[in-house]
Formats: C-alpha cells, structure tokens, sequence
C-alpha cells in the first residue's frame, strides 16, 4: 500500500524488483542509480547494497529516489532487489511486505527458462503468504540478458510468463548496459501514478 502524508504532500511508493539468482535485479538499479537525472542532486538517494564478497545480494538492494509533484503531491520511489538466491526466501518475504510494484526481472538464457518459472511461481506464492494476489498489484516484466547469444524467444518467454488472464506490459533488456531498465522503470511509476489517481478520485 502506498504510503500517503496529506500533512506533508508525500506519496510513497515502494516498488520491488522480483526474479531469480543472477538476473540482474542490482545490475537494474546500479544503473538506475548512475543515470537516473534528478531536478537536485539532493534528490537522488544513495544506494545501499548488502551484498557477499561475490556480490550475491544477501538481504536487499535500497535505492529511493524523489520524483515529480503530481496532483500537489510530492511522490518518492524507494525501488528494492530480492535476493534470487532460493535459500533466502525469508528475506524475500520481508522484501515484499508493503509492495506497491513489482518488476519481474527474467533472464533469457534458455537454460534459466525452468529458474525463472519456479521464481514466478515464488513471487505469488509469497504474495499469498502475506494475504495479497498479484492480480492486484501493477507489475511488469523484464527480459533481461538479451545481448547473450543463447537467449529465448521473447514469444516463448511470453508464453511462461505472460500467460494470465491480463497480459502485462514486457520489456526486453540487457541491464549491464542500461537497455530496458528505464523502459521498465518508467512503465511502472506509469502504472502506480494512474492507480493512485484513479483511486483518489474515487474518494
Ligand atoms: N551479459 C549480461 N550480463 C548481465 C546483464 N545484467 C546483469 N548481468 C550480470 O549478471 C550478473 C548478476 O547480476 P546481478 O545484478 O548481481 O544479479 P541479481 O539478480 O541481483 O542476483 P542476486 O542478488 O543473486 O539475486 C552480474 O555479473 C551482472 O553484471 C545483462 O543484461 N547482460
Ligand atoms: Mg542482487
């Protein structure tokens, strides 16, 4: 649920980056992180990582970064990487709690095909854990690692994962070079804003 201050004018977003070990969850936001143009430099948050020594993110990735005012109201993206690590899912729980949007971050090598499914398949059933559907909640997907040479067709990776009653919007990428990774962001912020101008002008 997005956090919003009538007393200070604030609309707090939390969106969550979702997928399997390796993707490029942290890659999306090192890069957001670089290239992200802010009105102020203030307004650019410093990232946290906890990472391993070999940069497996052990708990999270936090990069909150202030956008425009919309409808008066000042709105600040906090974006957070799971650890895809299977082991960790604890943490991915925690993660989620108060989820707003979800960018589900998959990686086209096709012999990831099986990992990205059974990481899909996780992000819904912790979802349902904490009592919320992902129906309900705006995402969109990412197929990222599209510069490798082994890569499924996005046709296929559509057909995995894209395959609910309402199909999201999907984006190819190759985070470590930014590609795809503003498309996505941007795609979602759209998605959040319209949500929450829709539901408060139904108050
Ligand atoms: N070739 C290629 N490599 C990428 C791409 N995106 C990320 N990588 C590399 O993939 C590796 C894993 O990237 P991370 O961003 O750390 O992956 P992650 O999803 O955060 O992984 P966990 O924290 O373990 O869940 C790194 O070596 C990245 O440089 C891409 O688009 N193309
Ligand atoms: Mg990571």
């Amino acid at each position: 649920m997005a956090i919003i201050n009538q007393a200070t004018k604030e609309l707090q977003v939390k969106i969550v980056y979702y997928g399997p070990a390796k993707c490029g969850k942290t890659t999306n936001l090192e890069q957001v992180h670089s290239n992200v143009k802010v009105a102020s430099p203030e307004n650019k948050g410093k990232m946290v990582s906890l990472a391993t020594s070999s940069d497996r993110t052990l708990f999270f990735d936090f990069l909150p970064i202030e956008a425009m005012a919309i409808k008066g109201f000042k709105t600040k993206f906090q974006l957070y990487t799971v650890p895809g690590q299977v082991i960790y899912n604890t943490t991915r729980q925690l993660v989620l709690r108060g989820v707003d949007g979800i960018v589900f971050v998959a990686d086209s090598q096709y012999d990831k095909m099986a990992e990205n499914v059974e990481s899909f398949q996780n992000l819904t059933d912790n979802l349902k854990s904490l009592k919320m559907n992902l129906n309900d909640i705006p995402y969109v997907l990412q197929y990222n690692k599209r510069d490798l040479p082994n890569v499924a067709p996005v046709e296929y990776m559509d057909f995995l994962l894209n395959n609910r009653e309402v199909q999201v919007p999907a984006f190819t990428g190759s985070a470590s070079k930014s590609e795809g990774v503003f498309e996505s962001l941007n795609m979602i912020t759209r998605l959040l804003l319209n949500k929450f101008i829709n539901e408060s002008a139904r108050k």
